[in-house]
């Protein structure tokens, strides 16, 4: 036996109880009292918490976007990860016109073979439907792992967008097929107008990123994508929800029986758009923005009902010298935020001080993922599943500075922020590569994860 975890309190999403863990050759073999077995590495983790590795299922890591890159690589980015107790990060690599799937995937699974400190998977986004030859290449996709595709319903301008057509169109496939259509929801034509006006008015501050986008430019997007999942009665995952309005259509639909999947992230159940109002406002500017108060109660009250799915973090950093270039002008602010170091501590911290139960944790960081996007070796510490785990001090304070963090961006929108609770270590197929705040595996530790189409 490899190693055995003694004393601790196992988290699962239905309940908590004190048990040890053995494992071996990467695996959990059992979980219960085990006073007489011998190993040979024994953790005591009396007075700790012992979680299942987490599930970002929402990252662009090298990520050119905007004119920009985005900072954390697949090095940096998944180090980061597993130092914040998140051992498998999903990115999303974009197909360039012409590209097929096995094109876009292969290129990054070569670099994560000799980057990747945790396991990864990818969902791929669809960009150009090739005359439709893309739903062929699902199906070869589907049988290599890739059991996800994204549709971004806005990014017109960048060349990313799909349209209504190809995105029912691939909704029928991904329904056929057992995988699951993601969609950032917003309208883009509305996106345009809005941005048009403010700019004619000379109103540039990081504010109008907000005011161009605001919540019912979002509803719009989300109200469509449930219209299609309902009349074609094919499952749809809505990344990133941040308004209101939108998240309670899902939740109408999902009561209904249609098959909506809903995620958020962290930003938008801390932040609110006052954000962009303080002077560094374009540190914090996303797509989606963060929202109004009123949504960001609303978010945190499906959280703890149980009504939202998965919570992930959309990272996509970029340094301070490239947030800068939109200092006077929101339209030259390359979009996205740091989180993937910050979001299973958030949530655990959420837990912790009572806002929602640790099981709900692991079921939205951990479980669900694993669940939604076919990790069938992944989500939970049960036998036979991959020794991905966390052990976690519910009594240690940690306070986020950039110095601290794991990865290779120079700013976080986290900077001191206070939890309650923090992870110790982090094993990924069992082994150790997160001790007490230093990163202590090595890069191309990471495995891929090939994952099962799962039929709904
Ligand atoms: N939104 C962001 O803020 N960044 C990356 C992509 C996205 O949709
Ligand atoms: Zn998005
Ligand atoms: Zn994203």
């Amino acid at each position: 036996m490899d190693m055995i975890i003694k004393n601790g309190t196992v988290v699962s999403p239905t309940g908590m109880y004190k048990a040890d863990i053995l494992v071996d050759n990467g695996k959990i073999m059992a979980i219960g009292s085990f006073e007489n077995v011998k190993a040979e590495k024994e953790v005591d983790a009396r007075g700790l918490y012992v979680l299942p590795g987490a599930i970002d299922v929402h990252t662009h890591l090298a990520a050119p976007f905007q004119g920009g890159i985005s900072a954390d690589g697949y090095m940096s980015g998944t180090r980061a990860a597993v130092c914040g107790g998140t051992t498998t990060v999903f990115d999303y690599p974009v197909q360039h016109k012409g590209q097929t799937i096995h094109e876009v995937v292969n290129e990054k699974k070569e670099i994560c073979e000799k980057e990747a400190c945790s396991d990864y998977a990818f969902h791929c986004a669809i960009t150009d439907f090739n005359g439709g030859e893309i739903l062929d290449e699902m199906e070869d996709a589907v049988k290599d792992g890739i059991a996800s595709f994204k549709c971004y319903l806005v990014y017109k301008k960048e060349g990313q967008m799909a349209d209504d057509g190809m995105l029912v169109q691939l909704m029928m496939k991904g329904k056929e097929l057992g995988a699951m259509i993601n969609v950032h929801a917003e309208n883009p034509d509305l996106i345009d107008v809005l941005t048009e006006k403010y700019a004619s008015e000379g109103k540039l501050s990081p504010w109008y990123h907000y005011m161009s986008r605001p919540e019912f430019v979002e509803a719009e997007a989300d109200k469509r994508v449930v219209h299609w999942a309902t009349h074609l009665d094919a499952p749809i995952y809505i990344v990133h929800m941040a308004d209101k309005e939108g998240l309670l259509a899902c939740l109408r639909a999902k009561a209904e029986g249609v098959p909506v999947f809903v995620e958020t992230c962290p930003q938008y159940l801390e932040f609110t758009c006052d954000v962009y109002k303080r002077e560094d406002g374009r540190n914090f500017v996303c797509s989606p923005p963060m929202k109004g108060e009123e949504s960001r109660q609303a978010l945190w009250k499906a959280v703890s009902d149980g009504m939202i799915d998965v919570v992930a973090t959309d990272h996509c950093p970029f340094m301070s010298y490239e947030k800068d270039w939109g200092k006077n002008d929101f339209r030259k602010i390359p979009n996205g935020c740091a989180g993937i170091e910050n979001r299973y501590p958030y949530m655990l911290d959420a837990a912790n001080r009572g806002r929602i139960s640790f099981e709900r944790a692991v079921e939205l960081c951990a479980s669900n993922p694993a669940k939604i996007f076919g990790c069938s070796n992944k989500g939970t510490l049960t036998p036979g599943k991959d020794a991905d785990i966390v052990l976690y001090d519910p009594d240690l304070d940690f306070t986020v500075h950039i110095e601290n963090m794991h990865s290779d961006y120079d700013h976080t929108i986290w900077e001191g922020i206070q939890m309650h609770g923090y992870p110790v270590q982090t094993y990924l197929r069992g082994k150790l590569v997160y001790d007490h705040g230093e990163y202590v595996g090595k890069p191309g530790d990471g495995n891929y994860v090939k994952r099962d189409p799962v039929m709904r």
